[in-house]
C-alpha cells in the first residue's frame, strides 16, 4: 500500500507550490555498519562493473568502476579535451566539426549500450548531443569516440540515443520542434503551430562495423520529445517516446507547456515505419549533415557535409504507424521494463506515477478503442484502455524509472528528493529512501536490457550542499550508490562526478575487460605522416609549410635539434611513439604553442601545428612522465628571421641532416 505519511504530504504540498526540490533531514545517518566492506575493491582488484556515465554539459562521457565509484577515465566525446588533445591534435579536430562549423562544447545526457538480443554486448556505446544535434559511437576496444553524425531538421536532440533490442537502429526525438531546415524556415515564431514540426530520426548501425547511417525520420507535430524507451520481447516492434508541450506553446512553457492535464505517449511502430521507408513510401527530402569518422590504422578523422535524399514519413499519413497515448502532465522518462509489457511515464506534475500495459494498448487498438478527437490526424487511444494502473501518491516530481531483475521498478523523484521502490504488477511501494539532493537519472545495472543484472542502483543527484567540502559556489554533482539486493534500498557510498551526469548505463566488467586495446601495433599504422623508425625521422619544407617526422621512444625525441625555421613559418609535428607496450603514452609540448599539447599512445601518430610567433630557441618536451629520465626527454628549435639563410637542419646525439 501508498504509504505517505502527514509531514511527507506536507513536504509534498510544499515542494509543489514552488516545483524546486526539497532538502530531506537527516544526513548521513542511514549508513549501515558494513556499507563500507560492500564497496571495498582491494588493491589490485578490479570492479565487478563497467559504469558508462554521461558528463551533461561537460560534453563527455565518464568510466567508473562499481562498487568502488572510482573514475577510470573520461572520455572525450563533443568537448574538447586538453587531457587527452581531442579536438587539439590535427587528427581528431574533424571529429568536432558539425553543419555550424567546428563546435567544441556541447551537451552530453545519455547514454546506450549497443545490444543483441536485448542484452549488451559490450561493443559500442553511444552518446547524444542535446544541443546541436550529434549522436556519437565510442569504440570499446579503445574507448575513443570513432563516429559522430549530425542529424537535420532537429533543435535539441535530447529523446536520444536510445536503440532497438538488436541495435538496429538508434534514435534521436527533437527536443525543440522547429520549421524543416532549408530557406523556407524564415517563419515568425507566431507561427508555431502551423510550420514548427518534431522529427525524430532512425540512425541504422551496421552489425558487424558499427557505422552509422540515417536511414530514415518521421514528422510529426511540434511537440517536444523528451525520452524514448525501445519495446523488449513482445512489444519489439514498438518504440515509445514521452512528449510534453502538446500544447504547442512558443513562449513562457513553463506555464503554457503544462495546461493539458494529459500530454501524451506516442507508441510508434517502427518496424513499419522501417518498411515504408524502404518501400519508397516517405517523401524524398533533401538533407544535409555532418557526417564524421574516425579510422583506426590512419589514426586519423575525417568530416563529411552529406548531402542527400532520405525517406521522411509524416506520422498523420500511414494509418497505424503511431499511436498516442494520454499520460498525465508533462511526462519525462518514459521506460519500458524488461518484460516488454509495462511501460512507465514518470509524469513531472502529476501525483501518480502511470504505468501502460503493452497487451492493453494492442487490444486498444484492435477494438479501435479511441478517444472521438484525434490529435494531428493519428488517433489517441483511451487513458483506461492502455492503463495498466497508477502508482498512488509516490512521490513529488518523478523523472525517471529503471527496473531490477525481480519485477520491481524503482523511480527517482527530484523534487522530494528520494527513491521509490515499487512492485510492477502490484503498483504497491515497498520502500523508499531519501537521496542528498534532487535525483535526476538513476541506473540500476543492466536496467534497460531484457534481463537486468540488479544489485547496485545509483542515484546522479543534482544538488550536493553539504555533503563535500565546500569548492567554491559550484559543487560536484554526487552519485549515490545502493545495494539492491534486499526489499529494502541500502545506501553505501557517495562520490562526485564530472560534469552532471544524466544517463548511465552499468554492465559487467566480463563483457569489455579482455577485449581492450593495449597499444596500437605499429606495423598496422596507416597514417600519411607516421615515421616508423628513427631511420626515417627528417624534416621537409614546403613552401611555408614545415614538416617535422619525429619519432618518440624512451627517453628521447628524435630529432632533439632543430634550425632552418624562420618566422612565417607554420610547423607540423607530425609525431609517432614507437613504443610496443601498454600504457606508455609520451607528450608533446613545445613553447608557445597556442593549440595545446598532444598525447600520443604507443604505435600512434598524431599532429601538433605550431605557428611560431617570434625569433629565438624554443624548448619542447614529453609531458607525460614516462621513464626515469623522462626529464630528460626534451630538445630545441631555433626559430630565425624570415629571409635568413640558416639552413633547414636537423639532428639527435651527433647525428646530422640538412635539408636538399
Ligand atoms: S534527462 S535528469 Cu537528459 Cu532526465 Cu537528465
Ligand atoms: Cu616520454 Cu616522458
Amino acid at each position: 500500500m501508498a504509504i505517505v505519511n502527514k509531514t511527507v504530504l506536507g513536504l509534498i504540498v510544499f515542494c509543489a507550490l514552488s516545483l524546486i526540490a526539497c532538502k530531506p533531514k537527516g544526513t548521513g545517518e542511514m549508513v549501515s555498519g558494513d556499507a563500507a566492506s560492500k564497496v571495498y575493491v582491494a588493491p589490485g582488484k578490479y570492479d565487478e562493473f563497467y559504469n558508462f556515465v554521461s558528463g551533461g554539459f561537460s560534453g563527455q562521457l565518464a568510466v567508473y568502476g562499481l562498487p568502488s565509484g572510482r573514475l577510470l577515465r573520461v572520455i572525450p566525446v563533443f568537448s574538447v579535451d586538453p587531457e587527452k588533445g581531442w579536438g587539439y591534435s590535427e587528427e581528431t579536430k574533424p571529429m568536432l566539426n558539425t553543419s555550424h562549423g567546428f563546435v567544441p562544447w556541447d551537451d552530453l545526457h545519455h547514454v546506450q549500450m549497443s545490444t543483441t538480443d536485448g542484452m549488451p554486448d559490450g561493443k559500442w556505446v553511444f552518446g547524444n548531443a542535446n544541443n546541436t544535434p550529434r549522436i556519437a559511437r565510442i569504440d570499446l576496444t579503445t574507448f575513443r569516440t570513432a563516429e559522430i553524425i549530425e542529424l537535420p531538421n532537429t533543435g535539441g536532440n535530447h529523446s536520444s540515443p536510445f536503440n532497438t533490442e538488436n541495435t538496429e537502429y538508434i534514435v534521436g526525438g527533437t527536443r525543440f520542434s522547429v520549421p524543416d531546415d532549408g530557406p523556407s524556415s524564415d517563419v515568425s515564431i507566431e507561427t508555431y503551430k502551423e510550420n514548427f514540426k518534431g522529427h525524430i530520426s532512425f540512425v541504422s548501425i551496421d552489425k558487424a562495423t558499427g557505422a552509422m547511417d540515417l536511414a530514415f525520420q518521421l514528422k510529426t507535430p511540434g511537440v517536444n520529445f523528451d525520452l524514448a524507451s525501445s519495446g523488449k520481447k513482445k512489444s519489439h516492434d514498438w518504440f515509445f517516446f514521452s512528449c510534453y508541450n502538446t500544447e504547442q506553446a512558443n513562449t513562457l512553457q513553463e506555464v503554457n507547456a503544462s495546461k493539458n492535464d494529459k500530454d501524451f505517449v506516442m507508441a510508434v511502430n517502427w518496424k513499419m515505419a522501417e518498411e515504408l521507408a524502404k518501400s519508397g513510401k516517405g517523401d524524398m527530402t533533401p538533407v544535409s549533415y555532418a557526417h564524421n569518422t574516425w579510422d583506426e590504422h590512419a589514426h586519423t578523422a575525417k568530416s563529411e557535409i552529406v548531402k542527400k535524399k532520405i525517406p521522411i514519413l509524416d506520422i498523420s499519413k500511414f494509418p497505424g504507424l503511431v499511436y498516442f497515448i494520454p499520460c498525465p502532465k508533462s511526462p519525462h522518462g518514459c521506460n519500458v521494463d524488461p518484460s516488454g509489457e509495462f511501460i512507465v511515464g514518470s509524469s513531472k506534475l502529476a501525483t501518480v506515477i502511470p504505468v501502460f500495459s503493452f497487451d492493453k494498448i494492442m487490444k486498444a487498438i484492435a477494438d479501435k478503442n479511441f478517444e472521438t478527437e484525434k490529435y494531428a490526424d493519428v488517433p489517441v487511444i483511451k487513458y483506461e484502455a492502455a492503463l495498466h494502473g497508477e502508482v498512488k501518491k509516490p512521490g513529488l516530481g518523478p523523472l525517471h524509472t529503471e527496473f531490477d531483475d525481480k519485477g520491481n521498478a524503482y523511480t527517482s523523484f527530484f523534487v522530494s528528493s528520494e527513491l521509490v521502490k515499487w512492485n510492477l504488477k502490484s503498483l504497491e511501494i515497498i520502500d523508499r529512501k531519501p537521496v542528498y539532493y534532487s535525483v535526476g537519472h538513476l541506473l540500476v545495472m543492466g536496467s534497460n536490457s531484457n534481463k537486468p543484472y540488479g544489485k547496485y542502483l545509483v542515484a546522479y543527484n543534482k544538488i550536493t550542499k553539504d555533503r563535500y567540502l565546500p569548492t567554491g559556489p559550484e559543487l560536484a554533482q554526487s552519485a549515490q550508490l545502493f545495494d539492491i539486493s534486499g526489499d529494502k534500498m541500502e545506501l553505501l557510498l557517495d562520490y562526485p562526478t564530472i560534469g552532471e551526469p544524466h544517463y548511465a548505463q552499468g554492465v559487467p566488467a566480463s563483457l569489455i575487460k579482455d577485449k581492450s586495446v593495449k597499444f596500437f601495433n605499429i606495423n598496422d599504422n596507416k597514417h600519411p605522416d607516421a615515421t616508423k623508425s628513427e631511420g626515417e625521422t627528417r624534416l621537409v619544407r614546403k613552401g611555408n609549410e614545415v614538416h617535422v617526422y619525429m619519432t618518440e621512444i624512451r627517453s628521447h625525441l628524435a630529432p632533439d635539434k632543430i634550425e632552418g625555421i624562420k618566422m612565417g613559418d607554420v610547423v607540423y609535428f607530425h609525431i609517432t611513439n614507437l613504443e610496443q607496450d601498454w600504457d606508455v603514452p609520451h607528450g608533446f609540448a613545445i613553447k608557445g604553442a597556442n593549440n595545446g599539447e598532444l598525447l600520443v599512445m604507443p604505435g600512434e601518430t598524431v599532429t601538433l601545428k605550431w605557428s611560431p610567433d617570434r625569433v629565438g630557441i624554443f624548448p619542447m618536451y614529453c609531458t607525460d612522465f614516462c621513464s626515469a629520465l623522462h626529464q630528460e626527454m626534451s630538445g630545441y628549435i631555433r626559430v630565425s628571421p624570415k629571409g635568413s639563410n640558416v639552413p633547414l637542419k636537423w639532428g639527435l646525439g651527433d647525428k646530422e641532416s640538412t635539408a636538399k
